[in-house]
Order: C-alpha cells, then sequence, then structure tokens
C-alpha cells in the first residue's frame, strides 16, 4: 500500500529533474487535480515535469523504494479520471508534458519514434512534414497527448480504416515501477521473440508502466477524399449502406460515423459556424469518407454513384457531397463539436459502449426505450463511430429539468445499459477506458478469471501498487 510521501522524499523527487521542474504552489497544482469533464477534485503535495527518460526513471525508484504513488499525467483529456489524482493528497503527479520530442522519422519505414508528451497533433504533422500520415484522429488531438493515446488505446474518426492506437504501435519504451527502463522501441513489422509484453502497457492507464515513448507506424498520405453528409431513416438504413459501401470502397472507407437529429440540433444551435447542409431534415446522419493515396481514384464519383443507388433503393433519404475542403471542414466541425453543444445544454450521462455493428440498430431501439422508462427528464443523444460498433449513447438534461434529480438517474440507468451491453456481447467502455469512473463497474463484469490475470499482472509489474491506485483495477 502506497504511503503519504515525506519531506525527505518530496525533496529527493524535487532534485531529481531540478528547479524549474516542479510545482508545489497550489494555483499551479490546481490544472493537474481536476479531470476534464470536473467529476472529480483531487489533491497532490508535487507536480513533477520531468525532461527525458532517465529523469522518470529516477522518479520512480524513488517512489517505488519510498512506496508513494505516482499519477501519469497527459493532456487531461481523460473521460474516466483517469490522470486525476485521488483526494488523499498523497499522490505525486508525473506531468509528461515536456518529454514532446520526435526522436526519428523513417519515411522509408513507415514510422516514427515520438515522445510521450507529443500532442497527438504535434505527431501528426511531424508525419504529413515528410509526407506521411499518423492515422489516428480524434476532437481532442490539439491537446490530447500520445502517452495518454496509447494508455487509453485511443479510438476516433478513423478506426474503421486503420485499427485503434494498439493497432499503430511497433515498439514502446516503458520506465516499469521501480525504475528499470524497457527499451522496446523497435520499428520492425514482424516479430516474433517471445510474449508481446508491450500490449501489456496499452490500454492499461498508467497501472503497470510508465510509456515514455513510442515507435509509430505511418502511412501514406491522402491524396484524394471525399466527404458526404448523409440523411437516413433509420440505424438500420445506415448500417445497409455501411456493409454496401464496405464491399464496393473496401479500405477506402475511412469514416462512418452517426448522429441523430437531436445532435445535429443542439449542435447547429450552440456551436458558432455550424450549419446542417442538408435540404430537409433526417431523423438520422452519416458523415462519411472515403480517402486514397491515388490522386486519380474519383473517390467522389464512386461515393456519388454509391449514394445515388442507395437513393433509388430508399436507403437513403438525401445526402450532400462536399465539393470543396470548406465544405467537408463544416460537416466535420457538425460531427467534432457534439460534446460541446451537449455540455452547453445541460448536465449528461455518458456511455461510451460498443455492441458488435450488426446489433446497434437493436441497441439503440433497446437502449432509448430504457432511457425513456428510468429518465423521464432526459433525450437520447447517441452517436458515435457506428462503422466500429461503437456508440456515445449519451443522454442530455432535457431544458428547465433540475440538474440533480436528472444526475441521480444516472447509477440505475448505467446499470440498465450496461446489462443490454453484456446482453449483446459488447463492452462497457469502447474507447475511454476505465479510468477511476467504471472500475466498479468493469470489476463486476469482467469475466472473473480474465480479472485475476490482470490482478497478476498488476501484481508483478507493481508489486507495491504505486502506479497510478484506484485507476481499472480498483
Ligand atoms: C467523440 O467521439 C468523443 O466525439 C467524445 O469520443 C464522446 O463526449 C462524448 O461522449
Ligand atoms: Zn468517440
Amino acid at each position: 500500500m502506497p504511503r503519504p510521501p515525506s519531506q525527505d522524499t518530496l525533496n529527493e523527487l524535487k532534485a531529481a529533474v531540478g528547479i524549474g521542474s516542479w510545482f508545489d504552489a497550489p494555483a499551479d497544482l490546481e490544472p493537474f487535480v481536476v479531470d476534464f469533464r470536473r467529476l472529480y477534485r483531487g489533491a497532490t503535495p508535487l507536480v513533477l515535469l520531468p525532461r527525458d527518460t532517465a529523469e522518470v526513471s529516477k522518479i520512480l525508484a524513488v517512489c517505488h523504494r519510498d512506496e508513494v504513488a505516482v499519477v501519469p499525467y497527459g493532456g487531461n483529456t481523460s473521460y474516466c479520471g483517469a490522470a486525476t489524482p485521488d483526494e488523499s493528497g498523497s499522490q505525486i503527479v508525473l506531468s509528461m508534458r515536456r518529454l514532446h520530442h520526435v526522436r526519428r522519422l523513417d519515411a522509408a519505414n513507415f514510422s516514427m519514434i515520438v515522445e510521450a508528451g507529443c500532442t497527438l497533433a504535434e505527431a501528426q504533422a511531424a508525419a504529413r512534414g515528410a509526407d506521411r500520415l499518423f492515422p489516428l484522429s480524434l476532437g481532442s488531438e490539439g491537446t490530447a497527448q500520445i502517452g495518454g493515446n496509447l494508455s487509453t488505446n485511443a479510438g476516433g474518426t478513423a478506426v474503421l480504416r486503420y485499427g485503434m492506437m494498439r493497432d499503430l504501435v511497433l515498439g514502446l519504451e516503458v520506465v516499469l515501477a521501480d525504475g528499470r527502463v524497457m527499451s522496446g522501441l523497435k520499428s520492425l513489422r514482424k516479430d516474433n521473440t517471445g510474449y508481446d509484453v508491450k500490449s501489456l502497457f496499452i490500454g492499461a492507464e498508467g497501472t503497470l508502466g510508465v510509456i515514455t515513448a513510442a515507435c509509430l507506424k505511418l502511412f501514406p498520405q491522402p491524396a484524394d477524399t471525399a466527404t458526404a453528409l448523409v440523411g437516413v431513416d433509420s440505424p438500420q438504413h445506415a448500417l445497409d449502406l455501411l456493409g454496401r459501401l464496405r464491399c464496393t470502397a473496401g479500405d477506402q472507407l475511412t469514416t462512418f460515423e452517426l448522429m441523430p437529429q437531436l445532435a445535429v440540433e443542439l449542435t447547429v444551435k450552440y456551436v458558432r459556424g455550424v450549419a446542417n447542409p442538408l435540404g430537409q431534415e433526417a431523423a438520422w446522419y452519416l458523415l462519411i469518407e472515403l480517402t486514397s493515396p491515388n490522386p486519380q481514384e474519383n473517390l467522389a464519383v464512386l461515393l456519388t454513384d454509391q449514394l445515388q443507388q442507395a437513393a433509388v433503393d430508399t436507403m437513403i433519404k438525401d445526402a450532400m457531397i462536399a465539393t470543396s475542403i470548406a465544405q467537408a471542414m463544416a460537416m466535420w466541425k457538425l460531427r467534432e463539436s457534439v460534446p460541446e453543444a451537449q455540455r452547453h445544454h445541460g448536465a449528461s450521462l455518458k456511455h461510451d459502449i460498443s455492441v458488435p455493428i450488426s446489433s446497434v440498430p437493436n441497441f439503440i431501439e433497446e437502449g432509448s426505450a430504457l432511457v425513456h422508462r428510468l429518465v423521464p427528464d432526459g433525450d437520447v443523444v447517441g452517436y458515435g463511430h457506428l462503422g466500429d460498433g461503437n456508440l456515445h449513447f449519451n443522454v442530455s438534461q432535457r431544458p428547465g429539468a433540475d440538474a440533480a434529480a436528472f444526475l441521480r438517474r444516472g447509477e440505475p440507468l448505467e446499470h440498465a445499459i450496461f446489462d443490454l451491453v453484456d446482453r449483446l456481447g459488447g463492452s462497457i467502455s469502447a474507447e475511454h477506458g476505465i479510468g477511476r469512473l467504471k472500475t466498479a463497474q468493469f470489476a463486476s463484469r469482467a469475466d472473473p478469471v480474465e480479472l485475476a490475470v490482470m490482478r497478476d499482472l498488476k501484481g508483478a509489474l507493481d508489486p507495491k501498487g504505486i502506479l497510478n491506485p484506484g485507476k481499472v483495477l480498483a
């Protein structure tokens, strides 16, 4: 069990990074103790900002010896409070933002080695500068850091084509709980030497080790893109179109996002510069994007043909294909601003779930019935990555409803939604992780043997329990 750090330990930790690389004044600590969704307010005696892997190693060696808890902190965009210290005031925060270098980019190998504190946008820009693509893409990419993306196995809007963060990793450098450095920055596509140890640290939310750098896969830059906003009557029609496009466009289908009418309505209402480009309203909207590295691919023609055929087959109601980059960006802004619009609208209950893609219409129907029954003062704003079977099945407080009463209905609703997810063979956390928020639900629903294996791994890699205690396995 970790214990509060003594003054000697705190002094030693400060000395490990040097003057200017730590904070302990309350005003400076503030951004590090509140999570992005403001669900938690913790406390910490010290924030450390190491500059390199050697300093992270020194810090962990001290914390391990003295049994002091450490909370790794990236861009603080976790939806589950994964990077926030608890209320005890005894957990040290380890900010990774000064480890932000691109160590090496090998264009011929389609790979790059970046440090954990690089923002996702910085990593994307580095790849672009070498005429390559780093394809992970999500709304918070300007703030979210690579270390956090790895630690939560982030998803986003291009998973359909490129996979999640785990699929984009060739190698990792990780500092273990006792300060030892695992130097696994290989840039190989094929390497069958023993267990896939790096994979353990991806999605572990800083509970098994601190990722300091990663070798990431790169791809060709798209040279042709077709983007469309499409109106459909039902999730089933959306699913039918997804199946058809996967068969005709293959890997070129990069994005297939679903939004209900209410999400579009709220976004147009609250977010400046957002409009609905479709002439008529639809019950559901799709943001679809095809990309190809071949500039002669004529993707707009392919997408137009497919959508025309889908209209003839009454699969879709209305569609608009972007004819300029500005139009495509406006469609993207509509989709990416939904979380912001929901925030402006009032309190919300969030469920980041996934089910097999074929079960999404069924999930939406049964899940909406649960919301109507259990949260009569809420409206379903269930949107997200239909191409991955991942919905943000959120519920927004109806205008004028009492926020506290609305939020109190969150727990019974969450149980009912997660029961439905379990029945459909889904996941209670598709892309946001467990953090602190979902530890109880995770522990009660995970396969007991799998959970026991996870606890064994935690015990083996972090025997003193100093790494991000209270997260994932509480
Ligand atoms: C998205 O897909 C993000 O926009 C945020 O994962 C989802 O706010 C949410 O629930
Ligand atoms: Zn998402």
